[in-house]
């Protein structure tokens, strides 16, 4: 994923580098224009065809490229039959809720034929995030990357690379997403997994489509690249590894961390790592690049492991040849809970004097919330039940409008502000389950004074089986301060809470049968979704929504809605 040819002269759909070359080097901040045409496209895969939606008829779709403290405005424009938002996942819209785009969330959708604006600001910010369709499943295929480059003059707190390239990771399905859910909606049960995963797009040679090629990964003998990598997969936790180099992490969820090495890459949807990649194996040989899921839970998952191709060019060693050996990559096996574990024990903030982790030492409002499954009784399923998900007991329910609409507006009827603080009736999570599997429906939300310092305990549930939980929060960073496997314990874990450089991101994955709490400064007065990213169970209801107050004064107070703001 280098260079794509821009569609129209006013849509910048230019490589990272391309644009490096062209921003004017006069100018602080400016203003990005993009725009979205979201189509169909018929698109070719495990050797069958099949339309999907896509932004301007691409897969994965064009890259955004600006700087910190730009402005980003991205009009899109819906074409396909499908209602549409879209979410630029990570980015902190401080004071610009309107923009955050997931649907019924922070927007009414963006009906056929219509288009909205999205208007935010790069603020504090620097790396790697992402954009996704945030309604539906149209996530599968509506979705790139966001690339944040520091503000002029500012270098990377490590050495520039020689190139950057961008690493999409995705799941595909042969059969259309929306059949995929729509019949696990109506049956109650899960979904069929997909049939293959994907790096930028490619899912490479398998089995049954030997002819589908594999992206392609050219690299200079010596040289040092960046890979800014992205899983955009809806329901599959990733290992990515390259055979024969090893891979230094330098950032996760546009924040820098303290450099460390890895042969293996562990990645949950949602997140974004970036990656110092040095070219510095035997010139001869070709290397493979893949991408498999990491799933230690009794659950089924797609087994088909994408490949990719990274191979040497240069004067001395054109081996573009496809005659050169191509090494494999030994990949660790799909439970392998060990290799994650080691690399989220690794990840640490970079906390330097330019980069701080501003850790809330206090903590104001202390929450305790259970994130797992459940089964809700339901006559029209199979067996008479659906598989349902909850955070402390509550399957959450899509209003009809827009909760931050309801919120700036005062509508009365469509949330309340009583979501638990803790369960209600707490058990031994990952114990023995309670006989009764129900839960609870509403569209309960809770409420934050502007700046409260909030901790959060997410603690995995065993009910009906424990497993990974990728939570992401809408609007904030977060720090990761503790993790551990069974109940958290209130007395003794907090005692070993790193406070100091714990890493800071916006996607964190709670381990089957443990617990991870999480800080954060409620300093963005708005309505910010919190929900699992694998989208299965967000569809299932674990999802919720903080409202957080104006502060004083307009600077710390929710902008008002743009005029273009789609209604429902
Ligand atoms: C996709 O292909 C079908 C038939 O193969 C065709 O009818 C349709 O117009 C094509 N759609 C697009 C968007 O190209
Ligand atoms: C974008 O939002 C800012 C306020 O944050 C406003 O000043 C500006 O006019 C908006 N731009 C457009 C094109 O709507
Ligand atoms: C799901 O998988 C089953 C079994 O392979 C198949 O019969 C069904 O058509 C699939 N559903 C969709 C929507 O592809
Ligand atoms: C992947 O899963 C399918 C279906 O469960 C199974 O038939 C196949 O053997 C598995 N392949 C590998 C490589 O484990
Ligand atoms: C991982 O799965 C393999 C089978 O695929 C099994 O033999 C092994 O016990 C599992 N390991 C763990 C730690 O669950
Ligand atoms: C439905 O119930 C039948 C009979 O108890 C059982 O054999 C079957 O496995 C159940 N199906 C599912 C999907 O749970
Ligand atoms: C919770 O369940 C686990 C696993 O069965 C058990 O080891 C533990 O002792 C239980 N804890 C309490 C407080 O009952
Ligand atoms: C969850 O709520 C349902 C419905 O009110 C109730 O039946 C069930 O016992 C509750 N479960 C827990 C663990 O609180
Ligand atoms: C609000 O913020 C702007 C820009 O940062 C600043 O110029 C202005 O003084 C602030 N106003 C107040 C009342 O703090
Ligand atoms: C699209 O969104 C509008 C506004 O919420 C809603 O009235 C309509 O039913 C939706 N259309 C579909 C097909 O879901
Ligand atoms: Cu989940």
């Amino acid at each position: 994923m280098e260079i794509q040819r821009p569609r129209q002269p006013w849509v910048l759909v230019l490589s990272v580098f391309a644009v490096v070359c062209l921003l004017p080097t006069t100018v602080h901040s400016m203003v990005r224009h993009y725009k979205f045409n979201v189509v169909m496209k018929n698109t070719t895969k495990l050797c069958s065809s099949k339309p999907i939606v896509t932004v301007n008829g691409m897969f994965p779709g064009p890259t955004i490229v600006a700087r910190e403290d730009d402005t980003v405005l991205v009009k899109v424009v819906n074409h396909v039959k499908y209602n549409l938002s879209i979410h630029w996942h990570g980015i902190r819209q401080l004071r610009t809720g309107w923009a955050d785009g997931p649907a019924y969330i922070t927007q009414c959708p963006i009906q056929t034929g219509q288009s909205y604006t999205y208007n935010f600001t790069l603020a504090g910010q620097r790396g790697t995030l992402w954009w996704h369709a945030h309604i539906l499943w149209l996530r599968a295929t509506v979705h790139g990357a966001i690339v944040i480059l520091p503000k002029l003059g500012v270098p990377y707190p490590f050495p520039q690379p020689h190139k950057e390239k961008i690493i999409v990771l995705g799941e595909w399905w042969k059969s259309d997403v929306e059949a995929v859910i729509n019949e696990a909606t109506r049956s109650g049960l899960a979904p069929n997994v997909s049939d293959a995963h994907t790096i930028n797009g490619h899912t490479g040679p398998l089995p049954n489509c030997p002819s589908q090629q594999g992206y392609g990964l050219p690299v200079k003998p010596g040289k040092t690249y960046m890979l800014r990598i992205v899983n955009a997969a809806l329901n599959e936790e990733l290992f990515f590894k390259i055979a024969g180099h090893e891979l230094t992490v330098v950032e996760v969820d546009a924040v820098y961390t303290k450099p460390f090495k890895t042969d293996t890459v562990v990645i949950a949807p949602g997140q974004t790592t970036n990656v110092l990649l040095t070219a510095n194996a035997y010139a001869g040989s070709n290397y493979m690049v893949a991408a498999t899921t990491y799933m230690d839970a009794p659950i089924a998952f797609d087994n088909v492991t994408a490949t990719a191709t990274l191979h040497y060019v240069g004067p001395t060693t054109a081996n573009a040849n496809a005659a050169a050996k191509t090494v494999l990559a030994t990949l660790p096996p799909q439970n392998a809970t060990w290799v994650a574990t080691k690399f989220i024990k690794s990840l640490r903030s970079l906390n330097s004097e330019e980069y701080p982790a501003r850790v809330p030492m206090n903590v104001d409002h202390s929450l305790f919330f259970t994130v797992g499954l459940g089964v809700n009784p339901c006559r029209s399923c199979v067996n008479g039940s659906r598989v349902v998900a909850d955070i402390n007991n509550v399957t959450f329910v899509m209003p009809k409008i827009a909760l931050l609409q309801a919120h700036f507006f005062n509508l009365p009827g469509v949330f309340t502000d009583d979501f638990p603080a803790r369960p209600s009736h707490p058990y031994n999570y990952t114990g023995t389950q309670p006989a009764n599997p129900a839960t609870m429906k509403g569209t309960r939300l809770y409420r934050l004074p502007y700046n409260a310092r909030v901790e959060i305990v997410l603690q995995d549930t065993g009910m009906i089986t424990p497993e990974n939980h990728p939570i992401h929060l809408h609007g904030f960073n977060f720090f990761e301060v503790g993790r551990g496997l069974g109940n958290f314990n209130q007395k003794k874990d907090p005692k070993k809470f790193n406070l100091v450089d714990p890493v800071e991101r916006n996607t964190v994955g709670v381990p089957a049968g443990g617990w991870v709490a999480i800080r954060f400064t409620a300093d963005n007065p708005g309505v910010w979704f919190m929900h699992c990213h694998l989208e299965i169970h967000t569809t299932w209801g674990l999802k919720m929504a903080f409202v957080v107050d104006n502060g004083d004064g307009p600077n710390h107070s929710l902008l008002p809605p743009p005029a273009d703001l789609p209604k429902c």
